[in-house]
C-alpha cells in the first residue's frame, strides 16, 4: 500500500513553510505503507499538476495533502473543497485569480474521501487539538484538494484523498503577537496518526 503525502512551498512572505517541515519527519512507513512525499510549488494550476503527475506515477491508494493556515490553532482536517478561486494574496509567481471557477465543467464541490471524523477523534486522543474544518479556503490549498478530488472523480480512481490545514511553528510567530502555532513534534505525531486512520480505512475498502 502507498500514501502519497503532498506539502507547499513558503509563501506569502513566509521563509518556511510548515507542512513541508512535517513532511521532511514524517516516517517513510506507516502501518506497513510506503509513504511517498512531495512539495508543491504554492501557484495555482501548477499544484494540481505536479500532484496528478505523481500520482500517475506511483498509483498511491491515497493522497493526503497538508498545508499552512496561518492564524488557526489546531489541527484542522478538511471537509469541502470548493470549485473556486479566490485569492487574497498573489501565489508565488503572481498569478491572482479573484472569483474564478477552478474548472468551468467541474462539480461545485467535493467531499474529503478520508475519515475525517475518526481523524479528528485519533488526534485528540494523542492530546493534539484538532477539528473539522468546514472551509479550505478560496487559495491554493482550496485550488489543490479540489483539483486532486476532480482528478479522481473523473478519472473513476480508487484514491481516497484529503486535506489538512495545520497552524504556524513557534519560530513564525515570534513577531506575531496573540498568533497561535504549534511544535513541530506534535504536528508530525498528528500526521501519522491521520495516515495511520487512512491506511486502516484503505485496507478495509480493499
Ligand atoms: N497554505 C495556503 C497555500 C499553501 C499553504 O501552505 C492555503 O491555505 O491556501
Amino acid at each position: 500500500m502507498k500514501i502519497l503525502v503532498t506539502a507547499f512551498d513558503p509563501f506569502g512572505g513566509e521563509s518556511i513553510n510548515p507542512s513541508y517541515e512535517v513532511l521532511k519527519n514524517l516516517k517513510d512507513n506507516i502501518e506497513g505503507a510506503e509513504i511517498v512525499k512531495i512539495q508543491v510549488p504554492t501557484v495555482f494550476y501548477l499544484s494540481v499538476e505536479k500532484a496528478i503527475e505523481k500520482i500517475k506515477e506511483v498509483n498511491p491508494d491515497a493522497v493526503l495533502s497538508i498545508g499552512q493556515a496561518g492564524g488557526r490553532y489546531d489541527i484542522s482536517v478538511e471537509r469541502v473543497a470548493i470549485n473556486i478561486d479566490d485569492a487574497r494574496i498573489p501565489d508565488n509567481i503572481g498569478q491572482q485569480p479573484i472569483d474564478t471557477p477552478i474548472d468551468p465543467e467541474g462539480a461545485p464541490a467535493y467531499f474529503a474521501t478520508i475519515p475525517i471524523k475518526e481523524i479528528v477523534e485519533e488526534i485528540k486522543k494523542e492530546n493534539i487539538p484538532a477539528s473539522i474544518s468546514n472551509t479550505a479556503g478560496t487559495y491554493v490549498c482550496n485550488h489543490l484538494m479540489y483539483g486532486i478530488l476532480n482528478y479522481i472523480h473523473k478519472n473513476k480512481l480508487n484514491i481516497k484523498a484529503g486535506f489538512i490545514h495545520i497552524p504556524y511553528l513557534p519560530v513564525q510567530v515570534l513577531n506575531k503577537p496573540s498568533t497561535p502555532s504549534m511544535s513541530l513534534g506534535d504536528m508530525v505525531k498528528a500526521i501519522e496518526t491521520a495516515i495511520k486512520v487512512i491506511v486502516k480505512s484503505c485496507k478495509k475498502s480493499r
